[in-house]
């Protein structure tokens, strides 16, 4: 059997998840750098693999994926882990993989796109995107009051998905400090087993 390929760039959220997704699933898996500075990402072979000139995409066989959130489902179906349970558990997990691509990852993403320089913006649009964000975190502190994880007792691709953006907020400037249900959860979710942060993740470079 072939090995899973991704493709991506290390600085990028959505890679991350997937490569967070693999990690915690125990999965090895090759890697492709998408080189974005040098529109890599938009030349005639990559988009054969992803028709939306995006990172990530992941290559199992025949099979050519991309959305981060759609990678995070199949690899949860493929290796029936961290998928939910039951039905209704799979069905939250989803709508936590919709809700968090809606209202926290473009916020949380485009306040650090801003501030590390690779996307220009006047400062009312930092405001917005970082008001929309910190309205998102309210929502997401507030569901993790009473449980340890998004959906069930265990973590899932939701927690995954919903990590590969909070773990953006400070370097786009968004403080965590009065989110105590978020960071505790944070902690619990760096301590599963085949945790890696965003710079341990992915490699720099091609990886067989
Ligand atoms: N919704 C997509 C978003 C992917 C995305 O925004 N990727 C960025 C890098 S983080 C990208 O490829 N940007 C280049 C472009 O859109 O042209 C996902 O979850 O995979």
């Amino acid at each position: 059997m072939s090995k899973i390929t991704l493709y991506g760039i290390w600085l990028s959220g959505p890679t991350y998840k997937a490569g967070l997704a693999l990690s915690l699933m125990g999965q090895p898996f090759a890697y492709k750098h998408v080189d974005l500075r040098a529109g890599a990402h938009k030349q005639p072979d990559y988009l054969a693999i992803n028709r939306f000139g995006q990172v990530p995409a992941l290559v199992d066989g025949d099979l050519k994926l991309c959305q981060s959130g759609s990678i995070l489902l199949y690899l949860a179906d493929k290796f029936g882990k961290m998928g939910g349970k039951t039905a209704e558990e799979k069905a939250r997990v989803r709508e936590w993989l919709f809700w968090e691509y809606d209202r926290l990852a473009p916020n949380v993403y485009r306040a650090r796109a801003i501030k590390r320089g690779f996307m220009k913006a006047d400062d009312s649009v930092y405001q917005l995107y970082t008001g929309l964000a910190n309205d998102a975190l309210k929502v997401l502190d507030g569901a993790l009051a009473s449980s340890s994880f998004l959906v069930g007792n265990e973590a899932t691709i939701a927690d995954v998905a919903v990590y590969g953006d909070v773990a953006y907020a400070g370097e786009g400037g968004i403080d965590l400090g009065p989110y105590s249900n978020i960071k505790a959860w944070m902690a619990r979710v760096e301590k599963l087993p085949g945790f890696k942060t965003y710079e341990d993740a992915l490699p720099k470079q091609d990886a067989a």
